[in-house]
């Protein structure tokens, strides 16, 4: 198959349903599609219906439950330029940069070292997201794994507000989790704060490996990387689910660096 070097057919990026405007969920992916210019409109999947899509896609699932049995996810990216369907959103990434190379505003992937690491044990309720992998970007991958698994241990701060789009969306969440109601997602009162805190040590960490290039607001000073996109991916859930007043107090913690990156990245942020 020969691949087109910029391609002229529209892709199809599965994204979960919000409630209009908010787009909440894959945006490592969607600023890697608009850092690589390429032609993509988004299809809105609501969460109940994610498996039965996913499944007549033909996409196998790329996570699993607690039980063994397979979890299905978003993003997929379908582009029928090479007649290629994508399920996870490192691998979409990796896609992007190999078959569109001069694509876009450059390269996802140069070469870089990525020190940063989580080891904590992460709670039941968070399962792994993403695996390491081998090989080419093999750097990318584990600092996309660690980074991952950095803010899932403090996704409890935010998930009670994900503005899903409907009651049997929520339904959906409530009974996937063994909970009684939406409201059990909320993180309140002491334990927000303690919660809090540790997030801030963690986003400490994060920040000493975003202010190496002192010339910023990315990790390589000036330069954008997809390394700059998984941790903006996990500031743009931030920003569609914190309220407010806490978005405005995490946001400038670690003199700003976290915002800069933000406001950095909102050049690739339409959302189409
Ligand atoms: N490793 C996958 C993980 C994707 C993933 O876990 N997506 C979640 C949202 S963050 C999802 O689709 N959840 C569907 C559900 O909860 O039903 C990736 O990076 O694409």
């Amino acid at each position: 198959m020969t691949t087109p070097s910029s391609p002229s057919k529209t892709m199809d990026f599965y994204d979960i349903a919000m409630k209009p405007p908010a787009a909440v969920n894959p945006w490592k992916s969607r600023l890697a599609l608009n850092f690589k210019g390429v032609p993509y409109k988004t299809t809105w999947v609501p969460l109940p219906d994610i498996g039965r899509v996913r499944r007549g896609l033909g996409v196998p699932a790329c996570r699993k439950l607690a039980d063994g049995s397979d979890f299905y996810t978003l993003p997929i990216l379908v582009d029928p330029n090479t007649d290629s369907k994508i399920g996870d959103s490192f691998d979409i990434a990796v896609y992007l940069q190999k078959t569109y190379p001069d694509s876009g505003a450059g390269d996802l992937f140069p070469p870089q070292q990525l020190d940063y690491t989580y080891d904590q044990d992460l709670p039941p309720w968070a399962p792994p997201l993403t695996k390491p992998r081998a090989g080419e970007y093999a750097e990318y991958s584990k600092f996309n794994m660690h980074v991952d698994r950095a803010f899932s241990a403090h996704v409890g701060l935010m998930g009670s507000f994900l503005p899903l789009d409907s009651q049997e969306s929520k339904d959906e969440m409530v009974r996937r989790a063994g909970v009684k109601s939406w409201e059990d997602f909320e993180i309140k009162g002491e334990a927000r704060e303690k919660m809090k805190e540790s997030f801030r040590i963690m986003l400490g960490d994060l920040a000493k490996l975003l202010s190496k290039d002192p010339s910023g607001p990315f990790i390589l000073g000036k330069q954008i990387s997809y390394a700059d996109m998984i941790i903006g991916g996990w500031i743009y859930i931030m920003r569609g689910t914190l309220p407010e007043d806490e978005w405005q107090e995490i946001i400038n913690w670690h003199e700003g660096i976290f915002r800069r990156l933000y406001e950095g990245l909102q050049q690739y942020a339409e959302v189409k």
